[in-house]
């Protein structure tokens, strides 16, 4: 059995030096492209409300916000969203704190402010609309945050295989590739437990913790 994660000596922890038995209080933030279902996301398995900055799509950005597969959609988030879990169960309690972005990549700018003191990235990716994740990807190669991609499946859409999406956005073998349900709070909880140990192993392994830790936040 592997040791528990993140071990409480951690940099990359919220607070100077955690009390045994305390959680370890991590940041994540949730991403992908316009409507992959990070709101979805950190409603499902937030155990708080969660904060939304939900706007109406409006006629002005038809041709820029791209509903091919989500024609219901009628809001997107224009700042961020905000959610918490915790997991007293783990073998280190952890406490979550959720930050989604905003989609679309005109709010680049605001994705720099809300990974600041992130130990990791979950890219939300919908395959009927794959283009959208390459930005997000970018993002986090370039920013040096581990990150895991968590293929969202939506009702009615093909389901290719995670080796398969891994091939179609050029994701090296060492970045996890799984599927979820964006809707499901178990599915959501798993694909965090597996960017925490993500996260984990590729800390331990370059020996430092991302240029983004929560000391910075
Ligand atoms: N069928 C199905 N619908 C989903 C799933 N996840 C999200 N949706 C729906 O897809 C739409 C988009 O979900 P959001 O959670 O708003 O997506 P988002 O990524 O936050 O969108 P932006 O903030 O605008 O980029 C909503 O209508 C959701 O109800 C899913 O796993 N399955
Ligand atoms: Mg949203």
């Amino acid at each position: 059995m592997p040791s528990p994660i993140p071990r409480p000596d951690d940099p990359a922890t919220v607070g100077p030096h955690p009390q045994a038995g305390a959680p370890t209080v991590l940041k994540i933030v949730i991403a992908g492209g316009f409507g992959a279902g990070k709101t979805t996301a950190v409603g499902a398995v937030s155990e708080i409300t969660p904060l939304s900055t939900e706007e109406y799509l409006t006629e002005a950005s038809a041709g820029v916000d791209n509903l091919a597969g989500i024609e219901a959609k009628q809001t997107t988030t224009v700042a961020f969203d905000f959610g918490r879990l915790s997991l007293p169960d783990a073998l280190t309690p952890l406490e979550l704190f959720l930050f989604g972005t905003p989609g679309q990549d005109r709010f680049v700018d605001l994705w720099y402010d809300i990974s600041r003191g992130a130990v990791g990235a979950v890219v939300l990716v919908d395959t009927r609309r794959l283009e959208s994740s390459f930005t997000p990807v970018s993002f986090f190669e370039d920013i040096g945050l581990p990150f895991v991609v968590a293929v969202n499946q939506f009702d009615g859409a093909h389901r290719y295989h995670p080796e398969q999406v891994r091939t179609a956005l050029g994701l090296p073998a060492a970045v996890p590739v799984v599927t979820c349900d964006a809707r499901d709070p178990n599915h959501v909880a798993g694909v965090l437990l597996t960017l925490v140990h993500h996260a984990d192993a590729v800390t331990s392994r370059v020996g430092h913790t991302p240029s983004t830790t929560l000391q910075d936040a």
